[in-house]
Order: C-alpha cells, then structure tokens, then sequence
C-alpha cells in the first residue's frame, strides 16, 4: 500500500501541475476504482465561495474573480448565491434559455483562468427527501447545469429547519440518514464526479450536541456518505475567530475525511455597518495537510474583497518565512505566514486598482485633475478643467484632489477589520478616546497631568484628521466601483470619528460644546445611529450592545463530559459557592431550598445519560444535571406541584456554572444536551428553579428562549418555577 501511495503522490504531483505523465502509471489507474482513483489525486481545493445573504455579484464580476483566481493561484469557485432564485428558493426551476446562456459563459469564463467551477443547490427549505419526485426534480437541475459544461457540483444543508416533515419521519431514521441518501444518490447520478462537495446542518462545533465527537448528526454523516464527497465546515462557529490543528483533527475524526473549510472570517452579511478588509488570519498554515481545501465566503461587496482573497491566496501558498528570526518570533506566531506582510502585499497591490481609470460602470473620472507630483507638473496654460475653466489669480483655484497612499489603505483596513478585531490604528484610536475621557478631570482641574492630557489630544486629533484626509483621497480615486462599494461605509466612519473628535476638543476646553454631540433635546436623524435595530439590541442586556474593544472575545477553551464520581467533591464546592447571593463574600445563610439540591444527594443521583460537567483550563467549573422525573425531589423539599404541572413538565433540571466563566456557551451546551437526553427518553417538558435574586441565572434561563415562568401557588418568595416544553 505504502508503495502504490508513494508512486502515487508523484503522479499527483504531474496531474496538478497538468503534465500528462500517466503512461507508465495506467496499470496502477485500471486497478482501481473511479472514486478511489478520484480521492488519490486530488488537488487542494482553494478559492471562493460566493454563498452570503443579499444580492448577488454580477456575471461580470464572477468573471472578473476568476481573473483575480487565476493571477493569484486560487483554482475554485463554489457558485451559493443565498437570494438566487433558483439556487435556492425554487431550486426546482430550470433555467431559462436566457439564463442558460449567461451561466454557459460563466462556467466557461472559469473554464478558461482554470477554476474549478462547482455549482451549488440548496434544496432544504422546502424539499420532501422521501419523495421520489424530488429526488428527479434535483437530479433534473443538476443534469442541465451538467449540460452547460459545469463537471464539479455541491448539495447545501445549512440554514435549514431541522424537524422533518412526517412524511420523511416515517422513510428515515433522522435527518442525517435523509440528506445522507439523496447526497450519495445524486453524486452517483452524476457519475461520482471528482469535486463533490456536502453542506451539513450542523456545518460548525457551535452547532452540534453535546459537541463534535459525540454528535449523532455528524456521526451519521461520516459513516453513510460515500468517501467521494467531501464535506463543508466553518469551524468551531459560524464565523470562527481562530481554527485550530486539534479541531480539525476532532471533526476529521468523525467525519471521515478532511474537511473543507467554508470560512465566514470575511462574510459581513449579518450587519450592515460592518465590512471586512483586515487580513486572513488565526488559522495556522499547519491546518493546509489536515484539510481538503479552504474556500472564503467573503463580503457581499464584490470589489473590497481584494484584501480577503489575495490574503488568502497568500496562506494557500505559505512557505517558511526566512526573513523572520526563528529566536525572535513570538510563540504564537506562524513560520510560514505573518498577517501583516501579507495584508502589506495585498494593499499595494490593491492600491494600483484604485488608481486604475480604466473601468465601465462609473462617471469618468477627470483624472487630470489628480494632484501630481510637481515635478510632473504640466505648464500654467495646458492644465485646465474639464468645461475649460481657467481662474484667474484672484479667483478660487480648482479644486485639486490628492492621491491616494498606501497609508490611507493601511487606515481603511485598519478601520474595517476583523469580526473580532480592530486593527491597531483603530484600537490605538479607541484607547486614547477611552482614557482623554477618563482623565478629563485632570484637564479640568489644571493638574500636572494637563500637559499629557493635552498632548494626546493633539495625537488623537490627528488621528482623526487622517481619517477625514483618507476619506477625502478615497472619494477622489479614479476607479469609482470600488469607491461606490465602500462609500457607505467610509461615510459612516467619517462621521463616528467626527464625533468623537468633536466630543475630545469639547472636554479639552476650545470651541462649544457641539450640537451634533451634546445637542440631546433636538438632534439630526443621524444622532439616532443603528437604526430600530441598534435600538432593540441596546435594550437587551449584555448581549446586544457589545463592545469589541471593551469585550475582546474569550479565547477559553472548555471541555464538557460526563461527571463521573471523583468530580463529586468539585462539584458540592461549586453548589455551596453558588448558594451565595451575587457579590456577597459574607459567611453562607441557608438559602431557601431548592427542589434540584438533592441532585446533589447520593440518595437521588441524576438519570442516566444526565450529569454533566464543565472544566477550563482550571479545573471543573460547572455542571448540569437532570431527574427524568420531578416527583420525589419536589415530595423531598415539600413543593406542591399541580398534577397539570407535572403532566408538561415531568423533569428536572439544574445548571451552575462559577462566575470566573463569562462565556454563557458551555452552560447552553451542557443544557441542550440535557434537554435532547432527556427528550429521548420520552419526557414532555423540564422544570427548572431559580431565585429572585440570582440575577445571573434569571438572566440565563431567559436568554435561553426556551424557559418560561409557570405560575405556581404557596411557592416561598424568593423562588420561581421556569419550564421548557421538549
Ligand atoms: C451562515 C451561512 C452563510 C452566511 C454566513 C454568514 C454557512 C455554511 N452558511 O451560516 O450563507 O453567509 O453564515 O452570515 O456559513
């Protein structure tokens, strides 16, 4: 075996470069099977897949992105449109003779800059797996599309209800083994082609219960599809901060195969205020082995996209950095691929485009006008305007617009970074605010202090003067698509910095007090910024109304599993610390009991299948535990349930969690679980309690969704009675 793999990855090596070496291995090729065959020689799949919410890029965008593919060695474009019709909603639809002919050149444009096109159905919405009319209708789609020349296909599952139809109950086991049997019956229809790519509901480890090794979902799919297909995965969530080696190996695991990796890290289609042009980043390049490909769903906008794809193509091609000293380099950093060099490499490149006068689908720009270097300067007579305008010495000059810098692109993407980061000059910008806020009093006060309290000022008022400047070059750029995708954008960073500055000289004592930012009695429509939107989540508490530079995301990494007898001790210790009221050092009062304290008991241990526990890096700092029936505990500690009570809500469950724990996640996790074991199990409904003054877990069960009050009479004061229906 070892031998046949090793002559093998030689032949791999030609059929990627595309070299026809395959005579003297054809032997090796008629001894297997299409589909192994397939799997052996298998290029990294690397590119882009267009498979966000909203409005789709233009066919003359898509094949402006093959162009770029090609240039900058990407070799594959998923087609996912979310809002194309007919990818989608009436997946059923054929395309008509109009249609057919734009996506013939489409997959033809990529034919010729060596892509791989791969088209993509999303059939959940509304699809019955068990009907063997939908099964055709699908197969009929896939068929035309085959027919305009498309070789490499994909069937989506994500963003789908996930109860079946009763109908599709009745043919299959789950909701696995039912995607599972169309996905393999549609590969083989097509005739196992060799890019075939699957879409699982549950695509990230966010997603799956109690997590990815145990998942029942995930299992499935592993062990039923066929080995030609290979699957989607975002990573740890939906739009993953960091993917880890031991995460992919994890998933790989169960999977059964490498996954591909659908990467949301640049896809800002869930908030209109945000766009993406930091860099590719926080997936180590060792991940390039453990994977099958990568493909990134960036922003909706087409052309600010630059950043995310070439930063991308950068890591696919990453190779040891020799420039950087081996003693030198910090220890998370990566040998193969520094973020800054190739975000530096994107942007001057990127910066060449802006420049570019050469374009449809803009006003022409009246480039003579941009501001040259004087040398270059042209004689007084020929440099006039557009309409012929010459001024005189003694009237306004016309007006001139600077160039654009690799500076002002530095500051846009610093600006516009990550979904959890803000470059360094937008935090630097953000700290200064922060602390030029805290320390006005010394400014006021005319301390010592006033002479750095009013030196930073200057420096963050220059920061904000070169955001204006930015702003200004950017809407000067020749090439206005670009211009026109940021505009809004630039627009509102613009005005957000305006106001800060504004606020800063306020607090330092020169001019008034603004209108714009004091002036609460009758503001602008624009000091009601984020809309009805922004209202409801300032609102909701916590959640909402969020700050990245207040809040960086937690990067804990937590274990749940099941609690076994020596977490006994741990997790009494945990239950006594929990029984203090919030903030309360003071020694414990027995608080008023609660009908899940004897799972605390030996006497009445949890079901089976319905303890489990949480440890960070620490050790345990959690648990969740479940009684299938309520009944004794509430007869132990003398609740009086109604019998209607306990017909909808037959169980019990308890969850705590130490306060060091901030992220809410693991404790959903540990409760989901529960619930999903507990409802296996036939129960209809859980019961929960909490104490009027445990504001944290009041809080918790609410942001759950699933829990509600029940009324209860001759309940004791401080306690009340939530249940979920299962
Ligand atoms: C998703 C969707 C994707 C969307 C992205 C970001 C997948 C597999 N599906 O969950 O269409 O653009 O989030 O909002 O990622």
């Amino acid at each position: 075996m070892f031998v046949r793999l090793k002559s093998w990855s030689r032949l791999i090596g030609d059929v990627v470069q595309g070299t026809a070496a395959l005579k003297e291995e054809d032997n090796i090729t008629l001894n297997m099977s299409k589909a192994e065959a397939n799997v052996e020689k298998r290029r990294f799949i690397s590119g882009v897949v267009e498979g966000f919410y909203g409005r789709p890029w233009t066919m003359d965008q898509r094949a402006e992105l093959f162009k770029r593919e090609q240039k900058w060695g990407l070799n594959s474009y998923l087609y996912a449109p979310k809002d194309d019709y007919k990818h989608r909603m009436y997946w059923r639809d054929l395309y008509s003779p109009q249609e057919a002919e734009q996506l013939i050149a489409l997959i033809s444009a990529a034919r010729n800059h060596n892509v791989e096109f791969i088209y993509a159905i999303s059939p959940g919405l509304d699809i019955t797996f068990s009907n063997p009319k939908e099964v055709a209708a699908l197969k009929r789609k896939f068929d035309q599309v085959k027919e305009f020349g498309c070789r490499s296909f994909s069937l989506l599952f994500d963003d789908i209800e996930t109860e079946m139809c009763p109908s599709d109950k009745q043919a299959f086991t789950s909701f696995a083994h039912a995607q599972v049997a169309i996905a393999n019956e549609v590969f083989q229809h097509l005739g196992q082609p060799e890019v075939f790519l699957f879409c699982p509901t549950d695509y990230c480890a966010s997603f799956c219960t109690p997590n990815v090794p145990l998942s029942v979902y995930l299992q499935t799919v592993g062990e039923k599809l066929l080995q030609g297909i290979d699957i989607l995965w975002t990573g740890p969530k939906v739009v993953s901060h960091k993917i880890s080696v031991e995460s992919i190996e994890e998933v790989s695991a169960v999977l059964k195969r490498p996954p591909v990796i659908w990467d949301n890290i640049h896809a800002n289609d869930y908030d209109p205020q945000r766009l993406f042009l930091g860099p590719y980043k926080d997936r180590p390049t060792d991940l390039i082995s453990k994977l099958r490909g990568v493909l990134t769903n960036p922003n909706c906008e087409f052309y600010p996209n630059f950043v995310a794809i070439h930063t991308l193509a950068t890591w696919c091609k990453a190779t040891p950095d020799e420039e950087s000293d081996v003693e030198m380099r910090e220890e998370d950093q990566d040998p193969c691929y520094s973020p800054q060099k190739a975000l530096t490499l994107a942007l001057t490149e990127w910066l060449q485009e802006f420049l570019n006068t050469d374009q449809t689908g803009g006003p022409q720009h009246p480039a003579s006008r941009l501001r040259k270097d004087p040398s270059e300067e042209e004689p007084m007579q020929t440099d006039i305007g557009e309409a012929g305008y010459v001024p005189r010495p003694d009237e306004n000059p016309l007006y001139t617009a600077e160039p654009l810098t690799l500076e002002d692109l530095k500051l846009l993407s610093d600006l516009f970074y990550l979904p959890y980061e803000h470059g360094p000059t937008a935090r630097t910008m953000l700290q200064e605010l922060d602390w030029l806020k805290k320390h006005s009093w010394a400014a006021a006060a005319q301390t010592e202090k006033t002479a750095e309290w009013c030196s930073r000022a200057q420096h963050f008022d220059k920061m904000c003067e070169a955001v204006v400047q930015m702003f200004n070059r950017l809407s000067n750029a020749p090439n206005r698509r670009i211009l026109y995708d940021l505009y809004n954008y630039i627009c509102d960073i613009k005005s957000g910095v305006g106001l800060a500055r504004t606020y800063v000289k306020t607090l330092s004592g020169q001019g008034q007090p603004s209108a714009h930012v004091m002036n609460d009695d009758d503001p602008e429509p624009w000091g009601f910024r984020g809309g009805l939107s922004g209202e409801f989540q300032r609102m909701l508490p916590g959640h909402g109304n969020r700050d990245l530079f207040k809040h960086p995301p937690s990067t804990a990494v937590y274990c749940i599993r099941p609690f076994c007898p020596e977490d006994k001790d741990k997790v009494q210790s945990i239950f006594r610390e929990m029984q203090r009221p919030e903030g309360d050092k003071a020694p414990l009062m027995m608080p008023q009991p609660l009908m899940s304290d004897i799972l605390l008991d030996v006497e009445t241990p949890p079901s089976p299948h319905c303890a489990l526990v949480v440890e960070d890096e620490i050790a345990v700092c959690g648990y969740a535990f479940a009684l299938m029936d309520a009944k004794p505990a509430a007869v132990k500690i003398q609740r009086e349930l109604d019998v209607s009570v306990l017909k909808d809500f037959p169980s019990l469950l308890t969850v705590q969690v130490l306060p060091r724990v901030t992220d809410p996640s693991p404790a959903k996790r540990m409760i989901s679980h529960l619930l999903s074991s507990l409802k296996n199990s036939g129960s209809a409904g859980v019961l929960c309690e909490a104490r009027h003054s445990d504001k944290r877990m009041l809080d918790f069960y609410n942001k759950m969704g699933s829990f509600k009050p029940i009324q209860i009479l001759g309940l004791p004061q401080d306690i009340i009675v939530l249940g979920a229906k299962l």
